[in-house]
C-alpha cells in the first residue's frame, strides 16, 4: 500500500523527497492541490474541508499512511485528521519545533511560514511546550509560496524580495530559523543569502521523514516487494503542465501528473 502525501501545491514534493530519501523503495501518491492554492489566506475550517477531501481521496487509493506536508493544513487539521482517520497521519510542524529546539543554542528561534500557520500559534506553542526558556519569532511571509509556484526561485527578483521580508530579523538574536512552509525549502539559497551566516535553517521536511521511516519500521509496515509493486503516482488539481513543470525541477526527474478534478471551494 502506498504512502499518501498531499500540499497545496508543489511545496509537499520538498518533503516527499525527503522521504524517498530515506525510504526509496515504497509506493508514493501525491496530490498538490492547485486549484484551491493559496491556503495560507484560507480560513482553519475551509483549510479543513479542503484537506478532508484530499484524505478521503486517499482512502479510497488505499494509502496505509496520510502526510500532510503542508504546515497551514497540519496546523489546522491534524488534530482533526488522526482522529477521522483509521490510517496514521504525520504532520510537519512538530517535527520541524523538535529539530528546530535541538538546535538553537541560544533558545532563539525564528518561524518564517504562510500568515495562516502564524495565526495557529502552533509553532510557538508547541516549540515552548518542548523548551519554555524559548524565544520565538514568527513572520508570515505568503509571497513566498507565489514565487516558488510560478517557478522563479533562483531569479534576482526573488533574492530581492526574500531580503526584503527577512529584514524583519535584523537585530533579532535568532540562530535558528524553521522554514515553516513547505514551499520555503525551494528558496533555501535565497533565504540563505537574506539571513546572517550564523544562521541554521531548519527544514521541517527531514524530520518529518524520519517520523514517517520511523512509524512504518516499528509497526512492521514498509513495503514488502514480493507482495505489491512500486508506485509513483502525482495528481494536481490544478494545471498538468504547471505543475509537472515545477515537480521536475524539484525533484530533479521527469514525473508524470494525472489531473484530479476535486472542484473548487
Ligand atoms: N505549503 C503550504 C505550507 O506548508 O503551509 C502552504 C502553501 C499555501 O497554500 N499558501
Amino acid at each position: 500500500r502506498p504512502i499518501g502525501v498531499m500540499d497545496s501545491g508543489v511545496g509537499g514534493l520538498t518533503v516527499l523527497k525527503e522521504i524517498v530519501k530515506v525510504l526509496p523503495s515504497e509506493s508514493y501518491i501525491f496530490v498538490g492541490d492547485q486549484a484551491n492554492l493559496p491556503y495560507g489566506q484560507k480560513s482553519p475550517a475551509t483549510v479543513r474541508r479542503l484537506t478532508k477531501r484530499i484524505a478521503d481521496f486517499m482512502m479510497r487509493q488505499n494509502v496505509k499512511m496520510f502526510v500532510i506536508a503542508c504546515n497551514t493544513s497540519t496546523a489546522a487539521s491534524l488534530d482533526y485528521l488522526t482522529a477521522q482517520l483509521p490510517i496514521p497521519v504525520i504532520g510537519v510542524i512538530t517535527p520541524g519545533a523538535e529539530s528546530a529546539v535541538a538546535a538553537t543554542k541560544n533558545n532563539q528561534i525564528g518561524v518564517i511560514a504562510t500568515n495562516g500557520t502564524v495565526k495557529s500559534g502552533d509553532y510557538q506553542r508547541i516549540i515552548k511546550g518542548l523548551n519554555p526558556h524559548t524565544n520565538v519569532y514568527s513572520l508570515g511571509c505568503p509571497d513566498f509560496v507565489t514565487m516558488v509556484e510560478h517557478g522563479e526561485a533562483g531569479s534576482q527578483i526573488a533574492l530581492e524580495k526574500v531580503r526584503q521580508q527577512l529584514a524583519y530579523f535584523k537585530g533579532k538574536p535568532v540562530d535558528t530559523l524553521v522554514l515553516g512552509c513547505t514551499h520555503f525549502p525551494v528558496l533555501e539559497n535565497e533565504i540563505r543569502q537574506a539571513v546572517n551566516a550564523n544562521v541554521q535553517l531548519i527544514d521541517p521536511g527531514i524530520s518529518t521523514a524520519q517520523n514517517v521511516a520511523a512509524y512504518l519500521r516499528s509497526h512492521d509496515q514498509l513495503r514488502d516487494p514480493n507482495v505489491d509493486s512500486q508506485i509513483k503516482e502525482f495528481y494536481t488539481t490544478g494545471n498538468q503542465k504547471e505543475f509537472t513543470q515545477i515537480a521536475d525541477q524539484l525533484l530533479g526527474k521527469q514525473i508524470h501528473a494525472k489531473h484530479l478534478s476535486l472542484g473548487r471551494e
